[in-house]
């Protein structure tokens, strides 16, 4: 018999079917009332298939009192109370290292993208604007200093590529990594404070909410650029609009969002901001590596009792 698994959310098509041939799958997210299927039915499920989007919170992993192991197809667990599922033995699966690529190659996009000011410009020529003069001069990015907030997978990823562009780099974490040779600060301030670039790439949650603050922004000073790739929650977005709007800082290149897919609207009207709807692992290789791992998670726990890539 196969077990008995439920999907939060919509996956790639391919996922979905793969899913549904190797499981007896019910997709929660077809109930026209989730509460009242799950208070029936919650009891028959020993496997959840969510994402780092949809998450799994206390109440959905109480409603499933016969849960067995969670899978989730993202490498941020913010959104899953994993201590939750800890207290029931439950394990969580979830993707990594198989999109630090594709994110680390948006850290970099948005980041010569608002220095040089590509999208600017480019709605610059679309409205007509070259025909009355050239485009303001922008700013160098290659031998400039570059500030990492977490240096895990992604950021390793990120500091890689600044190497290609002759950067210099430090990083702030919650410990000095060991195994490299970048410049760790103590202070984030301090961090901000000398680097031309931040940018952020650490988990998100409640223990990094808002550790881009009012004073590290200001810290970055009025020729630094701020960069997330990580979560909206780990910079205080509102300081960041005021910074931007009155222009205590140069730019900002964000691919995450404190309340997405909403964006603050202040920003829509900036052109030294280049706001991007969550896609930094958004790309047919990388999401199909992670549909593959996030199966696998799951066969590999039913057969075998233990997860290939389980949150630690
Ligand atoms: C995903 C992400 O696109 O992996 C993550 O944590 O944020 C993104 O890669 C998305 O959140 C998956 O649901």
């Amino acid at each position: 018999m196969k077990p008995r698994v439920l999907q939060k959310g919509a996956y790639l098509p391919a996922l979905e079917k793969a899913l549904a041939e190797q499981f007896d799958v019910h997709q929660l997210w077809k109930e026209a009332d989730q509460n009242a299927y799950l208070a029936m039915n919650g009891s028959e499920f020993v496997g959840l298939a969510t994402s780092a989007r949809w998450g799994a919170d206390a109440a959905l992993i109480e409603a499933l009192p016969n849960l067995k192991v969670i899978s989730s197809f993202g490498v941020g667990y913010d959104t899953i109370d994993v201590s939750a599922a800890a207290k029931r033995g439950i394990p969580v699966g979830y993707t990594p290292d198989v999109l630090n690529d594709c994110v680390a190659d948006i850290a970099f996009g948005l980041l010569i993208d608002v220095a040089r000011g590509i999208s600017a410009s480019e709605r610059f020529v679309r409205r007509g604007d070259w025909q009355r003069g050239a485009f303001a001069l922008q700013t160098r990015v290659s031998g400039k200093r570059l500030g990492i907030l977490g240096l895990g997978r992604i950021g390793r990823a990120i500091a890689k590529r600044a190497s290609g562009f002759d950067m210099d780099v430090r990083y702030h974490n919650r410990r000095r990594v060991e195994d490299v040779a970048f410049a760790y600060e103590p202070s984030l301030v301090d961090l901000a404070r000398w680097a031309d670039f931040l940018v952020v790439a650490s988990a998100g949650g409640p223990e990094t909410r808002h550790l881009v603050s009012a004073g590290v922004i200001e810290a970055l000073g009025h020729d630094g650029f701020l960069i997330n790739i990580a979560r909206g929650t780990v910079v205080d977005e509102a300081a960041l609009v005021d910074a931007l709007v009155n222009k205590k800082i140069a730019g900002a290149g964000l691919d995450v969002f404190e309340n997405e897919p909403q964006v603050p609207v202040a920003l829509l009207a900036l052109d030294n901001v280049v706001l991007l709807p969550h896609i930094a692992s958004g790309t047919n290789e990388t999401r199909r590596a992670m549909a593959d791992l996030t199966l696998a998670n799951l066969r590999s726990f039913f057969e075998s009792g233990k997860l290939l890539t389980p949150v630690v």
